[in-house]
């Protein structure tokens, strides 16, 4: 049996092959950093309603997920206490603009493993059993075993959620694409710092016949699961 979830540009996934055994659905860096009061996002000053929209939205489909027990997992970007797998460049332009990678902030120290601001909100709390990838860059694939845990769980479909839409979740979506795994971004549980940053990164998705996958949104994936 084949099922489809209506998507842009294409009816995802490209072979209907659709099951809660071969899909994961992948959450990426809703942390207190990117969303919350005081983390790293508001300290440099962008606005939070853009990164807290997506909540609602991936509460929902984290719960029709659940319920039909496709896989389910969860990245935090940071980096460990002593710094020593943060680039030089990144601290440095994390200083420029006012919120320095490792510095002390009202939610503990910036992007550092195992401080407040780093731990997932608790609205999105990963479920016992949930994988949990921790990465020290913008990509989940990137310095971590996502591909292997990926593989060994015989995952061929991978739905994103997360922020920021144009940084970690698109550097993902790409390297995803590259490796072969079918990509769906949802656009109602994914948010930017910058709306018009937000609305590219969707639309470069959909380029050249769906160049890394397709576009959709909430509702439509949960119909297609129901
Ligand atoms: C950023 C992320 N924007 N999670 N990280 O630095 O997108």
């Amino acid at each position: 049996m084949t099922r489809y979830v209506n998507a842009d540009p294409y009816a995802w996934p490209y072979n209907g092959d659709l099951r809660s055994q071969n899909t994961v659905f992948l959450v990426i860096d809703m942390q207190a950093d990117f969303c919350g009061l005081g983390g790293y996002v508001d300290k440099m000053g962008y606005d939070l309603s853009l990164t807290r929209a997506p909540i609602g939205p991936i509460q929902n489909v984290l719960a029709a997920v659940r319920e039909k027990s496709f896989h389910v997992m969860h990245t935090r970007e940071g980096h460990r206490p002593d710094l020593a797998d943060l680039p030089d460049n990144k601290r440095w332009r994390s200083q420029r603009i006012g919120a320095g990678i490792g510095d002390p902030g009202p939610c503990g120290r910036i992007l550092v493993r195992g401080e407040n601001g780093w731990n997932i909100i608790p609205e999105l709390e990963p479920a016992a059993g949930e994988t949990i990838i921790d990465k020290p860059g913008k990509g989940s694939f990137y310095a971590t075993d996502l591909d292997m845990v990926l593989r060994g769980k015989g995952i061929q479909n991978i739905v994103l959620a997360g922020i920021t839409t144009d940084v970690c979740v698109h550097t993902t979506m790409r390297d995803a694409n590259d490796r072969g795994y079918e990509c769906l971004l949802l656009s109602d549980c994914t948010g930017a710092t910058d709306y018009g940053n937000y609305l590219s990164a969707l639309k470069m998705i959909k380029m050249q016949g769906g160049v890394f996958g397709a576009v959709a949104d909430s509702q439509a994936f949960i119909e297609a699961i129901a």
